[in-house]
């Protein structure tokens, strides 16, 4: 495709309810859509930076910036026959990755559709249903948030992860592991730890917990590497891993058993697939994780969790679980055994609900 021009959409989307990690507290998410315009379909695309740069250095008013200045000004004008293409084309910006992913990720979007396939095919997926957990918020009260485990066990979802802080910690996973001696269970930290509560979460290991996502700092491995040799329960790097080099470094160093990969995070579907094949080549598990997606980013995360390495049940469920409304039809719904059926219509299989999006709309820029 020739790509004549491009929309950049900032969408005001109130969660249904706030979500809590150890960075901070969100009621309402500042949706960053990405449209490309050209002589084929469109393609479009979710840029997951945060309203703040908390999670990452990367915030949606420097997305937004950077992708007016330099990375849509890289693409305009440019015949792509692939989203495979766009990584080079963005390369000499350093890193930015959410905004890059953002654009490359609407490529791969329009290829689809113009090939006639399924997005995940063209990725190289081959599941046709995938396994779903959550991931719960710090809620108000301990009682509050085991009445949110119960709603999404009830639900079918095959994991529950809870985030957890110094104080919100040992104390819910007791009381969750009194009730549910056996349920996949899981916690993230999003670096809220240090070396100094090393032995506090070696305390952990009575909870047995399928992984502690991201204790410490958010781009270390070294420690991380140092701490999981001190534990049972395997770590899950989340924040800390950018690229598929750096799957690897964490990987050889022993930082991780299992991989979070974020398509966002990683900068668009072509990393986070050469992450997919670096974890496999480690026989380490990988699964999807999610950033409060709008169904744009969504349906590209559904799509990515067909491959093959994606072993265990990722951050993706249902838009209801977010919005009262989502912008895609159909929605993405969870089975009662907490799957989600993969769909044979070529594209992202979720059609986009323009009328919606332009309602929900707050700022909109086209560039050509
Ligand atoms: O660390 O996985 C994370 C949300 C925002 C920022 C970071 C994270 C998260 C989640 C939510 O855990 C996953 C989701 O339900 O989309
Ligand atoms: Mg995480």
């Amino acid at each position: 495709m020739r790509i004549e021009a491009i929309t950049l959409r900032e969408l005001k989307m109130p969660l249904v309810h706030f979500f809590e990690t150890s960075f901070g507290r969100t009621y309402t998410r500042r949706i960053f859509l990405i449209t490309l315009h050209g002589d084929g379909p469109e393609g479009w695309g979710e840029c997951v930076a945060g309203e703040n740069p908390y999670f990452s250095e990367e915030y949606i008013e420097g997305a937004w910036d950077i992708i007016t200045r330099y990375l849509a000004p890289a693409l305009l004008g440019k015949t792509l026959r692939s989203g495979r293409e766009v990584p080079r084309l963005l390369a000499q910006v350093r890193e930015h990755r959410m905004a890059k992913a953002a654009l490359e990720n609407a490529a791969w979007d329009a290829e689809a559709l113009e090939k006639g396939v399924p997005l995940w095919k063209l990725l190289g997926g081959e599941r046709r249903e995938i396994a779903c957990g959550v991931s719960i918020g710090i809620q108000d009260s301990h009682a509050q948030l085991l009445e949110k485990i119960e709603t999404e066990l009830a639900a079918g979802y095959q994991r529950i992860k809870i985030k957890v802080k110094p104080g919100w910690d040992v104390d819910v996973l007791e009381k969750i592991r009194t009730r549910w001696p056996d349920i996949l269970l899981s916690c993230d930290a999003n670096s809220a730890y240090t070396l100094a509560d090393e032995q506090h979460l070696k305390s952990f290991d009575r909870f047995k917990l399928l992984m502690i996502e991201q204790p410490l700092w958010s781009n270390d491995f070294y420690f991380h590497a140092r701490l999981q040799k001190q534990l049972q329960t395997a770590l899950c790097l989340d924040e800390a891993i950018r690229s598929a080099r750096d799957a690897e470094a964490a990987l050889e160093l022993g930082a991780c058993r299992i991989v979070n990969i974020k398509v966002g995070r990683v900068g668009g579907f072509s990393e986070a697939i050469a992450v997919h094949d670096v974890a496999q080549r480690f026989g380490v598990p990988a699964w999807c994780g999610g950033m409060l997606e709008s169904g744009v980013g969504r349906s590209h995360n559904v799509a990515l969790s067909t491959l093959a390495n994606f072993r265990l049940p990722g951050d993706v469920s249902a838009s209801k679980r977010y919005w009262k409304e989502d912008i895609i039809e159909p929605e993405v719904e969870v089975s009662s055994t907490g799957t989600i059926a993969i769909s044979d219509q070529p594209g992202r299989g979720y059609e986009i609900r323009k009328d919606l999006v332009e309602a929900l709309t707050v700022r909109e820029e086209t560039l050509s």
